[in-house]
């Protein structure tokens, strides 16, 4: 596999009117999960992903494998637990810039992810291993499933990628910076956005907070800036992308998991580290521009067309 993740992924339901959720007369179903939504995206641009999950041996179980396989990622290591529900979230738009979540997903199958639900092989065969901070905040099995794949992947030269994601309605604050930062010392990639260096190194500033990532041992860090682009830091360069302009953002969650589905895969397809953030500053962009968390990732083809359109003279 190009590139490997264990995460938990939900039915979402979001109302078809924006607004209050309590005006909602019928909800849009969807597939959504910070991890199966980066991979689906690398997927669309032709790179080979494995999801390693559990799901509820339920209805919207099957919904969420339906989809995630029907997208082209291998789901040979999601168990499916009979005894257990899949689970849910509700995705409130209020209005553009005003988005909510409302969780239900404590005890939920995923939750009951343990070590021993990873297969060494799967792992070390990958290039890379992607994982989000919202894994180890849903249950200390779960956070031991974290470390022990990276912990895999650490000895056996895969490169292990973090995004943050910091999820403030899932564990304290305490637990999630003493965690995510014991993290961010065993990545090699860290995907921050600004107010989650806010929150881990007390800086909104992009290139403080690449320098504390860096100093705690990454080799590369991209900040997001969402519409403004990104900073990124190598260990050879570092600098300014600007951001991909789109005439308006329908659904602004899932531009950081497209984001880094557009930066894996231009790394893995050998560009520079430049020209991989560009990539993930197109594919970010591109996800907010229709409903859903990735519905709106491009595919090859589609990327082509949108790089080969873009008249911006600075990239
Ligand atoms: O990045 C978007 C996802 O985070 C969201 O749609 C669902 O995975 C999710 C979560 O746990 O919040």
């Amino acid at each position: 596999m190009d590139v490997v993740a264990i995460g938990e992924t939900m039915v979402s339901l979001t109302p078809e009117k924006a607004g209050l959720m309590r005006h909602a007369d019928s909800f849009i179903p969807k597939v959504a999960g910070a991890e199966t939504n980066t991979l689906i995206g690398l997927s669309r641009l032709g790179h080979s992903t494995g999801w390693i999950s559990r799901l509820g041996e339920d209805e919207l179980g099957a919904m969420v494998l339906k989809e995630v396989k029907g997208e082209g990622v291998d789901t040979s290591y999601v168990e499916l637990d009979a005894s257990i529900s899949t689970g849910m979230f509700f995705k409130e738009i209020v209005n553009d810039s005003d988005v909510r979540v409302y969780y239900y997903r404590k005890d939920s199958a995923a939750t009951k992810m343990n070590p021993e639900i990873l297969n060494r092989e799967y792992i070390t065969k990958a290039k890379y291993l992607f994982i989000s901070g919202i894994t180890p905040a849903i249950s200390s099995t779960c956070c031991d499933t974290i470390f022990q794949a990276i912990n895999i992947a650490k000895d056996n030269g895969v490169c292990v990628v973090f995004d943050p994601n910091i999820r403030r309605k899932l564990w304290s604050e305490k637990e999630a910076k003493e965690t995510l930062l014991r993290l961010i010392k065993r990545s090699d990639i860290i995907l921050p956005g600004k107010s989650e260096g806010a929150f881990l190194f007390g800086t909104e500033d992009s290139e403080q907070i690449s320098n504390a990532c860096m100093q705690l041992g990454a080799k590369l860090t991209v900040v997001k800036l969402g519409e403004e682009g990104a900073y990124f830091q190598s260990l050879e360069e570092k600098g300014y992308v600007p951001g991909f302009p789109i005439s308006r953002v329908v659904d602004p969650v899932g531009a950081g998991d497209g984001f880094t589905a557009g930066l894996l895969s231009g790394l893995l397809d050998g560009l520079s580290s430049r020209d991989a953030v560009e990539r993930a500053c197109i594919t970010g962009a591109i996800a907010t521009t229709v409903s859903g968390d990735y519905e709106g990732l491009p595919d090859r083809k589609l990327l082509k067309e949108i790089q080969r359109n873009d008249k911006r003279e600075d990239v």
